[in-house]
């Protein structure tokens, strides 16, 4: 067995090419992650690393070879805002968060050689914090995170700990970080894939060993009534006059959605439209 500095190298063997949708949301559910195989073609990969070329970057503290946009690369690439309607991820996001959806991330981050890796952390800040502010405290939201380059094991590989995001365990406390789990599992994929989670879920990575660099581009999407714990910042009404008509649906107010309206709210749920409160089984994907 294989350790790094942050722990244990245990690969993921899952051939995700014979998920059905179903299978898919099922395993998103119960393990709170998901690997999309071919979620974007090389070409459009490259499209977008291109347009994404002269996107202003910041430099991470630790290392010179991490760096992230500087502004939301969205509205300085075509290609990745017509990413936010990209009709298999809206699909399966449709399957696992409903009709009504709303965008509230989109990021560029790229590491090389010598960039240390990520503890296992959580995305879930419900009571906000200093750096992040009330943007990670939605209390339902999906992570995407397309690698624009293959993610070998000397590549900063991503981790996970299965099913972390339903922990109600006090050691699930997602203000806490975590290196040797024993339970974190290592996901490798190929350029163009992407993986979906749960921000709940406690996932990081391990260090860049190798010599090429990575790309990743990341969005996050919750269901309408699933709005941040306190205010966070809109869309400048400038770029969403100019965002493209696929991305639109998803582009609703990122403060908007009043779910205590519901209160009291009594839902005949007989015409079978509210399965989505029962995810299916992993008895689907086992099989
Ligand atoms: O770089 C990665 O693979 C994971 C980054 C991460 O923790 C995140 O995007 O939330
Ligand atoms: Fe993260």
């Amino acid at each position: 067995m294989k350790y790094t500095a942050r722990g244990i190298v245990r690969l993921v063997e899952t051939d995700w090419t014979a998920f059905d949708l179903t299978a898919q949301v099922a395993h998103l559910a119960t393990e709170g992650y998901l690997v999309m195989p071919g979620l974007l073609d090389v070409p459009a990969v490259e499209r977008i690393r291109a347009e994404l070329a002269d996107l202003p970057m910041n430099v991470a503290p630790y290392s010179p070879e991490q760096k992230f946009a500087k502004e939301p690369p969205q509205w300085h690439s075509r290609s990745f805002a017509e990413l936010i309607g990209h009709p298999p991820l809206i699909a399966l996001l449709h399957a696992a968060l409903g009709e009504e959806i709303v965008f509230m991330l989109g990021h560029y981050v790229t590491s090389g050689p010598g960039v240390p890796g990520l503890s296992l952390h959580s995305d879930f800040q419900p009571f906000g914090s200093p750096a992040k502010g009330w943007e990670e405290s939605s209390p339902a939201t999906l992570r995407v995170l397309i690698y624009m380059d293959d993610l070998t094991l000397d590549r900063a590989p991503f981790t996970i700990v299965p099913r972390s995001h339903g922990a109600v365990h006090q050691v699930a406390n997602p203000y806490l970080r975590y290196d040797h789990h024993p339970d974190m599992v290592t996901l490798t994929l190929k350029a163009g894939d992407a993986i979906v989670f749960n921000v709940k879920a406690f996932h990081g990575t391990h260090p860049h060993l190798g010599r090429d660099p990575r790309g990743m581009l990341e969005l996050a999407y919750r269901p309408a009534w699933a709005r941040c714990a306190g205010p966070v910042k809109e869309w400048a009404p400038e770029h969403l006059a100019q965002a493209p008509q696929i991305a639109r649906p998803y582009l609703g107010p990122r403060n908007g959605g009043i779910a205590e309206q519901a209160l009291g709210t009594v839902v005949d749920a007989r015409d079978g439209r509210f399965g989505g409160l029962m995810p299916p089984a992993p008895a689907e994907y086992l099989r």
